[in-house]
């Protein structure tokens, strides 16, 4: 699939520092040590009711690990999937009426022109779970001929217990993973399982649902956790530094994830850290495709909100912290990013070497974007209250602001 076209990042003096990220395996604060290329999965959309600020505040978070990566003058690697064939896409594509493969490819390209509009910039390989089949189906017979998976009434379910880390990586009690399992797509009360977390990795072809050839497994469709896999082995490895997303997949998706990995390569960690964005929620419970409590990207840019002001709302925010989503938000970031223009459009204005600094500080220490903000706050006040005489300095906030925040001033 083709991913979205790349908003130049600018080059910014000197070097920035190296990330420090809360990782949810440790549980606590790592420093990366990624080689000259940085490499990042970051888990995709199910392609129906993109794109809502819950979405974009998560893929906000990742495209911030990007830019501090790029700022330390490394390369990114960067890989997103589409998750264009699943349960709740097909269930909403039945319910509506239209043909799955459309309402994905919509949804997708909807997908593609929100982030473009945002300046997240976009993964090198952008995969979609249709088009990994071939690449999944050898996986799963590895998985069962390595004693890992097993055959339940056609289907294949992977078996937990084959994989010594299972666990570590949301840390979670096995009640709790029960409770999640089941919440999240999974099936703990099927008869016959070995374990009931046990996850689906192969699923037989169902009446009236799309199936593929299977080859040593039947026709069928690929399980969600094995989909996310096939494509980061197959694109970064094992060992990528980053596996990223919200923090509704940390369990069951990142663990499972992991365990699939571990199991199929015999090797550890998955992920060097598992990095996961809080939940955005709208008038008391998380924004949801599924409850409908939606603000979508483009329903704001239809009614005309500048992109950068919704960079701006989703900026103000911890990425770790969940939050919700109001009015007031949005309106507060289009004062701002009215504010910080008027400062920038001056001729001259107060140094901003130590801003520079400051931004890249903040957002190394665990991608603290309200403190980047303050940071430039400060220097827009200083700047309308008293103004300075370095010329070079409104456009070295400009590059700042854009390099490492993502936001065209
Ligand atoms: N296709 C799978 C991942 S392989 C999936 O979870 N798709 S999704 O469309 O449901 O979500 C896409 C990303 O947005 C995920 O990282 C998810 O954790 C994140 N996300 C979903 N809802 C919210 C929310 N309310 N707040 C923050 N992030 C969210
Ligand atoms: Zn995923």
């Amino acid at each position: 699939m083709h991913a979205w076209p790349a908003s130049e990042v600018p080059a910014l003096p000197g070097k920035g520092r190296d990330l420090r990220i809360h990782d949810t395996a440790t549980g606590g604060r790592i420093t990366l040590d990624p080689g000259p290329v940085a490499r990042i999965y970051v888990c995709g959309i199910t392609p129906y009711d993109a794109t809502h600020m819950g979405h974009a505040a998560t893929y906000n978070a990742f495209d911030l690990v990007q830019r501090v990566w790029l700022d330390t003058k490394r390369q990114v690697h960067y890989v997103q999937n589409v998750t264009d064939v699943d349960d709740p896409l097909l269930e909403r594509a039945v319910r509506d009426g239209q043909d799955w493969t459309e309402l994905a490819e919509r949804e997708t390209a909807l997908f593609r022109e929100d982030m473009t509009a945002l300046r997240m910039l976009p993964p090198r390989h952008y995969i979609g779970a249709v088009e990994a089949i071939p690449g999944i189906v050898p996986l799963v017979e590895r998985l069962r001929d390595a004693g890992a998976a097993y055959d339940l009434d056609g289907d294949v379910y992977f078996s937990v217990d084959a994989d010594p880390h299972f666990g570590e990586v949301s840390g979670l009690d096995a009640d709790a993973m029960r409770l999640l399992s089941a919440e999240r797509g999974g099936d703990p009360e099927r008869p016959g399982k070995k374990n009931p977390l046990d996850p689906m990795l192969w699923m037989a072809a169902r009446p009236g649902e799309p199936s593929w050839d299977g080859a040593s497994l039947g026709d069928g469709r690929p399980g969600w956790h094995i989909e996310c896999v096939a494509i980061a082995l197959d694109h970064l490895g094992m060992g990528f530094d980053i596996q990223g997303g919200g923090s509704d997949l940390a369990f069951p998706h990142h663990e499972m994830g992991a365990s699939h990995a571990q199991a199929l390569t015999g090797e550890h960690p998955f992920a060097q850290a598992y990095v996961h964005a809080g939940m955005v929620g709208l008038d008391g419970e998380k924004m949801s495709k599924s409850r409908g409590n939606l603000v979508f990207v483009s329903a704001l840019r239809r009614d005309g909100v500048d992109p950068a002001a919704i960079r701006l709302a989703l900026l103000s925010r911890h990425y770790r912290s969940d939050w919700e989503w109001t009015d007031q938000v949005l309106a507060d970031a289009v004062e701002r990013l009215a504010r910080w223009r008027a400062a920038v459009s001056r001729p001259d204005g107060p140094s901003a070497d130590v801003l520079v600094e400051e931004v890249r500080e903040a957002l190394a220490d665990d991608l603290d974007s309200p403190a980047a903000l303050a940071a430039v706050d400060r220097w827009a006040a200083l700047q309308g209250a008293e103004g300075g005489t370095d010329e070079g300095a409104p456009g070295l906030v400009s590059r700042t602001v854009d390099a490492l925040l993502g936001v065209a001033l």
